[in-house]
């Protein structure tokens, strides 16, 4: 039963919406950890207090509020009928250290603006739909990251709940201290056939849609992405009597297996590589470093060609590691498919941008996000939004309010004409029309 009373009512050109979103995206980055920028790590008291403020914004927008055993805030905004399946909207809260504001918070402040938009119409839909702040899509302060999203599909291991932080934390001890509760994280498993979809807005963290001169676009598929770190083991020694020939230095040794993963992906179509973090714990200024340890970061839309530059890094590594008297070992910490795009929700947004008057553009995107974790357990889609420079993860991020006001009316107007039977999974007959034929453009 498609709705076709108005959307909040603005003149052409305003961007009530969207300025409503960009207010609040400004008083969430007040919940920081750091006076001087934006670093909120999961389960830290700045995640508590945006986990609060999101929640108090969620009940305005007429959800009722719980926070999940992972400690990811769950508004949930029910169903014209009981017993309907549920749609998944949000994003992560947490950020990188000097984040932006927009990476994340952008999509769960979004979709709670269009719920609100849907509870001050006084309509309920075919579906119920959940708006889930996630708290860990970052994997910054734990070596595990999508802690949340893949508690919801059934991902978190007892390994990963056992993990520290660099302080000796567990991810367990710090969620309990949270008021989370680690013995709860393997129930919150969703069953498939209760779950429709998850839908995500988020910036785009890259260039095309600015040099599109598009507001939003829709993806196509995320990519994989393996996660590292690399130990190197040398000999220390006195910086001023050991020959450079007679040297077993493990950060030299790391720097030259640091130019090898540049080479490999600037000569590997589809990968990016990077090593975002070295550190050399025991060293000094007059010591030859015994001990070098640095982070991998490797992503491609196709995991045969992730898999493959893995297998011939390692190999790299081992013939560095024995020319120069080291020895190398690498963890991975992560290693998340690539994830494509439903077809049903693809095609919904692509309508929707159509109706708004506007080009649909689809692109992939080359950053993680939730998504990954739950493409297994139900179809996903995203919608991306336009970001100055493609800049991410620096506090230049920026989006502009009209093109958020774009996205947040998209998401409504998808909400509003979406079917379930549109993406029920490919054990049924063919998929009905994907939208109701339009009631009428929104205005
Ligand atoms: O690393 C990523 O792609 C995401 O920002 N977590
Ligand atoms: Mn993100
Ligand atoms: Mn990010």
């Amino acid at each position: 039963m498609p709705h076709d009373r108005p959307l909040d009512q603005t003149s052409p050109g305003q961007t009530a919406l969207g300025a409503a979103v960009m207010a609040r995206l400004d008083a969430l980055a007040a919940f920081s950890a750091d006076a001087d920028g934006l670093t909120r790590l999961y389960l830290t008291p700045a995640h508590a207090a945006a986990a609060r403020q999101v929640a108090a914004w969620m009940e305005e927008a007429g959800m009722t509020t719980r926070l999940d055993a992972a400690a990811t805030v769950v508004g949930r905004y029910e169903a014209a009928v009981p017993g309907a399946p549920t749609l998944l909207l949000g994003s992560h809260i947490d950020t990188v250290r000097h984040a932006g504001r927009y990476d994340g918070n952008l999509g769960v402040v979004t979709a709670i603006s269009a719920v609100a938009e849907l509870h001050r119409l006084g309509e309920r839909l075919p579906f119920a739909i959940e708006v889930l702040a996630f708290g860990d899509e970052e994997g910054v302060r734990f070596p595990v990251t999508l802690t949340g999203s893949r508690a919801l599909a059934g991902l978190v291991s007892p390994d990963a709940l056992a993990c520290c932080d660099r302080d000796g934390v567990s991810l367990a001890q710090a969620l309990r201290e949270f008021g989370g509760d680690p013995d709860g994280v393997a129930g919150l498993a969703r069953d498939p056939a209760s779950v429709l979809g998850y839908l995500e807005v988020h910036i785009e963290q890259g260039p095309v849609l600015e040099a599109e001169d598009l507001a939003v676009g829709i993806v196509t598929a995320i990519a994989g992405a393996s996660r590292l770190v690399v130990t190197v083991e040398g000999r220390a020694g006195h910086a001023g009597t050991v020959p450079m020939a007679l040297r077993h230095d493990s950060l030299a040794a790391a720097a030259e297996m640091v130019l090898a993963i540049e080479a490999e992906a600037k000569g590997t179509p589809d990968l990016v590589a990077t090593v975002g973090q070295i550190e050399v714990p025991r060293g000094a200024v007059n010591v030859i470093p015994a001990l070098t340890r640095f982070s991998l970061d490797l992503r491609s839309p196709s995991d045969a060609v992730r898999h493959a530059a893995l297998a011939r890094l390692s190999a790299a590594f081992a013939a560095i590691a024995e020319r120069r008297g080291v020895a190398a070992s690498a963890q991975g910490s992560y290693d998340e498919p690539a994830a494509s795009c439903a077809p049903g929700l693809m095609a919904a947004l692509a309508e929707g941008i159509a109706r708004l008057g506007l080009r649909p553009l689809h692109l992939p995107s080359g950053a993680g996000h939730d998504g990954l974790a739950l493409a297994g357990l139900c179809p996903i889609g995203m919608i991306f939004v336009r970001c100055a420079g493609g800049l991410s993860h620096s506090p230049a991020e920026s989006v502009t309010a009209a093109d958020v006001d774009v996205a947040t009316r998209l998401l409504v107007d998808v909400l509003r004409r979406l079917r379930p039977e549109s993406l029920a999974r490919p054990s049924l007959e063919g998929p009905g029309p994907l939208l109701d034929h339009p009631p009428g453009d929104i205005p």
